[in-house]
């Protein structure tokens, strides 16, 4: 049961510390049970997950939620529930992951209070300005590149959308679409603070494993960053 791990996990709060954001495809596990693969995530560190399950039922996403959430609460790490602010409200999760098609952020702030995170995925540069404008805590930019995982979006966005993301927008950005650690340095230079991804962890032989090359790559780029006059962030602190 969640109930017993209730308390939020604070130390997550900020996603400019997150590095990955691990977003669920329970049609990218290779046949494998979604809930012992997020085990494995989970269980590497993944610091946030979000649990998009497009198209379950009312009482399977309750329940799917209510098992991850015990996951992550244990494990010190956030859950985000994709969409379903009352799925969110009603567990007491970390936050809840909008699209164009949700709820406006306002209202879902409204509902759900200050202290849920409110996350927003963004397709172009228009997204982020109103994503920005709507009182989110951050945004998901993307597909940065070509993915499978999400065809409907269109052609990639490539890296520079990021760049010109970063001076309109002052919150926290994720890298999202084709993402894998070998890609992390290029977005991270270009101005995400961090990633957000399906199919390289989900996917992977060892999602553990891969959960960690990820978070080393950012750690990595982000070390770079900072080392290199004019590269550091523009607003670093916290997302309160
Ligand atoms: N939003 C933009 S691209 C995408 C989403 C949810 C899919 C990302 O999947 P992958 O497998 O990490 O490229």
């Amino acid at each position: 049961m969640a109930s017993q791990f209730r308390i939020s996990n604070f130390e997550f709060r900020n996603p400019r510390e997150w590095g990955l954001y691990l977003v669920t495809d329970r049609h990218q596990t290779g046949g494998r049970d979604l809930v012992e693969v997020l085990g494995q995530v989970v269980a590497a560190g993944a610091p946030a997950i979000q649990l998009r399950e497009k198209f379950l039922d009312t009482v399977e996403m309750y329940g799917l939620a209510e098992r991850l959430l015990a996951m992550t609460r244990q494990a010190g790490s956030v859950l985000l529930i994709n969409d379903r602010a009352d799925v969110a409200m009603a567990l007491g999760a970390d936050g809840v992951h909008l699209t164009r098609k949700s709820l406006p952020p306002r209202e879902v702030r409204s509902l759900v209070g200050p202290r849920m995170l409110i996350g927003i995925s963004c397709h172009g540069l228009e997204d982020v300005r109103e994503a920005v404008d709507g009182g989110v805590d951050f945004v998901v930019l993307g597909p940065i590149y070509a993915t499978p995982s999400k065809a409907p979006y269109g052609p990639p966005l490539a890296s520079g959308i990021l760049r010109e993301a970063r001076r309109i927008c002052p919150l926290p950005i994720l890298a999202i679409g084709g993402i894998t650690a070998g890609r992390v340095a290029e977005v991270v230079g270009a101005g995400a603070d961090g990633v957000a991804a399906i199919s390289a962890v989900l996917a992977a032989s060892e999602p553990g494993t891969a959960v960690k090359e990820i978070l080393a790559a950012v750690a990595a780029a982000d070390e770079l960053k900072t080392a290199i006059p004019g590269t550091t962030r523009p607003v670093p602190g916290s997302v309160e």
